[in-house]
């Protein structure tokens, strides 16, 4: 069934990181300034929306994740007067922006909590308070049970004032909202309307499957998140979505996206299928795991076949995807699922394996979400030790390791690769001192690789990795095919990935008769060497040459193999 159109389905969402975008004052933190400084850049690359991660005020121990006032902007990153700014200067720019929605938590800095401990009305209930346990039984450290955070601690901080636990998913500081208790709800409504008001686009909405817990029982012991099964997607969780829709969203032309945590197949269908009224797209993370243990923390091989196994499911399966390979809790898509090595050289397997994974991400079915520097191919970060890292959750996985005696070596090996930090380093715009980030001390470390890598080389250079986004992006633009048509997988091995997208056929008319109508196939080698292409793979690569990574001009349908890291868009 072909997805009803809509103008964020048909658009590319830019994620920016505030902190680490554009510093416009030297104080080493990028800003709201910084980044209006920049819309031209971001208009170029052919985006429709920006996706803001948080700019509100927050003692920043989560980096915004952590806000202690929605209705007011973090001195940080600038003033009110400067978000209404960026709000109409995007909008000249036909960009529209949308809000990070961060309603699990706030800081325990925000008055309603402040209040709450104090236990002054309305407040008393905001949050999720337990006393002390009847029997200590229940958990042996004497706590209200046994959960386990997404940061690698307990659940439960007592707080002397109040004489109770309270709940945090996260960081102690971030304490959960109690959405038992309906005026909750209701500043949550408000808080939505305050910035649909002024004009925003939608919201990118915090784990926003964990915000209703059904009961505080203990529960099922397990190395990660202990308890999840109490608040993972309750029914609760949907009824609140689905009020939120209807009582704020549905009156105004918006859209939202969803950080979904741990969910399957039909947890995200539940959350964002148009005939729930819920949330009109999720993020999932199935896919960027395919190398990876227990979420993205221990390292596996890759396969391209488990990699389009993976993706066939979500393409098939959902009404419509958000596509993202990167944000700022993952790690750089060209060192993970492609090759840095050479980061910043013509043709070398980074400018080639950025250039494929731009190819993959853009030709699938959903919308696409580039996290800023994805477009110049940035690389994982090149710090060699712990004490260059600032994400709380690096920091906290390390303590658990260490205490479960994991040899210093084995942490760095993979922490490093898994660190928050590696999509937080400061955007590489040039290959000076600061590297156009910023005059002052950046508030994290810079990777050495801008003197090569960085923006202001490749703006004007036809075959850069940023050219390349281009590309796609307007290629995509001007395709109702790779924008709406279905996805099929047609061939995959350990290196090797070809799929297709085509119109949308009634289920009685074969591939070859849809030939009529516009289709693509497109091919990605994996390896950092040339493969020979199967009889079958041979069969299929028949088309016109849409687009290469290495400059290819033409496709020779009697090709026998694909060069290291190619990839080819042929329209069949
Ligand atoms: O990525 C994760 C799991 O693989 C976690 O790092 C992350 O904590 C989780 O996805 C939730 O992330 C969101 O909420 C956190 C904040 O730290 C993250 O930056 C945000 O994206 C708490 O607000």
């Amino acid at each position: 069934m072909s997805p009803q159109p809509a103008w964020w389905k048909e658009g590319v969402v830019y994620q920016i990181y505030p902190r680490s975008f554009q510093d416009s004052n030297g104080d080493g933190k990028g800003d709201i300034p910084g980044i209006i400084s920049r819309l031209d850049e971001i208009a170029a690359l052919g985006v429709r929306v920006i996706w803001l991660s948080p700019v509100y005020k927050s003692p920043q121990i989560d980096n915004g994740y952590d806000i202690s006032d929605y209705y007011s902007i973090d001195p940080i990153f600038g003033t009110m007067e400067d978000m209404d700014r960026l709000i109409s200067e995007a909008k000249k720019r036909n960009i529209g922006i949308v809000m990070d929605l961060v309603i699990n938590h706030t800081s325990d800095e925000h008055q309603w909590f402040q209040k709450s401990r104090r236990r002054e009305d309305p407040y008393t209930d905001y949050y999720i308070w337990q006393g002390l346990p009847a029997s200590s039984a229940q958990s042996k450290k004497n706590l209200p049970n046994n959960w386990t955070s997404f940061f690698m601690e307990d659940c439960w901080e007592y707080d002397d004032l109040r004489g109770e636990y309270y709940l945090h998913l996260f960081h102690k500081k971030q304490p959960d909202l109690n959405y038992k208790n309906p005026l909750v709800y209701d500043e949550v409504k408000n808080i939505l309307q305050f910035w649909l008001d002024k004009g925003i686009a939608g919201f990118r909405c915090d784990v926003i499957n964990v915000i209703w817990k059904t009961s505080l029982a203990d529960g099922k012991k397990s190395i990660m998140l202990t308890g999840l099964e109490h608040y993972k997607c309750q029914e609760g969780n949907h009824d609140i979505l689905q009020k939120l829709r209807k009582d704020v969203l549905s009156n105004y032309d918006c859209f939202t996206v969803g950080e979904a945590v741990m969910i399957n197949l039909d947890d995200a269908k539940l959350l964002s299928n148009a005939d729930r009224q819920e949330l009109d797209m999720v993020f999932y993370f199935d896919h960027l795991e395919v190398d990876r243990r227990f979420a993205r923390f221990i390292p596996k091989q890759f396969s391209a076949a488990q990699l389009l196994h993976r993706l066939t499911k979500w393409q098939q399966g959902l009404d419509w995807n958000a596509i993202y390979f990167e944000n700022h809790d993952q790690t750089r898509i060209v060192s993970h699922y492609g090759d840095d090595s050479g980061a910043g050289e013509r043709d070398s397997h980074w400018e080639r394996s950025a250039k494929l994974l731009a190819a993959l991400q853009i030709t699938l079915r959903g919308t696409p979400f580039v996290y800023q520097g994805q477009e110049i191919g940035m690389t994982n970060f090149d710090f060699s030790s712990f004490n260059q890292i600032k994400d709380i959750e690096t920091h906290n996985l390390n303590r658990l390791m260490k205490k479960l005696c994991f040899p210093a070596w084995l942490r760095w090996k993979w922490l490093k690769l898994s660190s928050r930090d590696n999509t937080r380093t400061p955007f590489q715009w040039t290959a000076g001192e600061g590297a156009g980030f910023s005059t002052g001390q950046s508030w994290l470390g810079i990777n050495a690789n801008h003197t090569k890598l960085n923006y202001e080389s490749q703006k004007n250079d036809a075959d850069s990795v940023l050219s390349f986004y281009k590309k796609m992006i307007n290629l995509r633009r001007s395709s109702e095919v790779l924008k709406y048509g279905e996805f099929k997988p047609l061939l995959a091995t350990k290196k090797l990935l070809i799929y297709s997208r085509e119109s949308v056929q009634t289920e009685n008319s074969s591939y070859k008769e849809a030939a009529s109508s516009e289709a693509y196939i497109i091919a990605c080698n994996f390896s950092g060497k040339r493969i020979k292409l199967s009889g079958e793979a041979r069969v299929l690569l028949q088309g016109t040459l849409a687009v290469s990574n290495i400059g290819r001009t033409q496709w020779n349908t009697s090709q026998t193999f694909l060069e290291a890291w190619e990839a080819v868009v042929l329209r069949v």
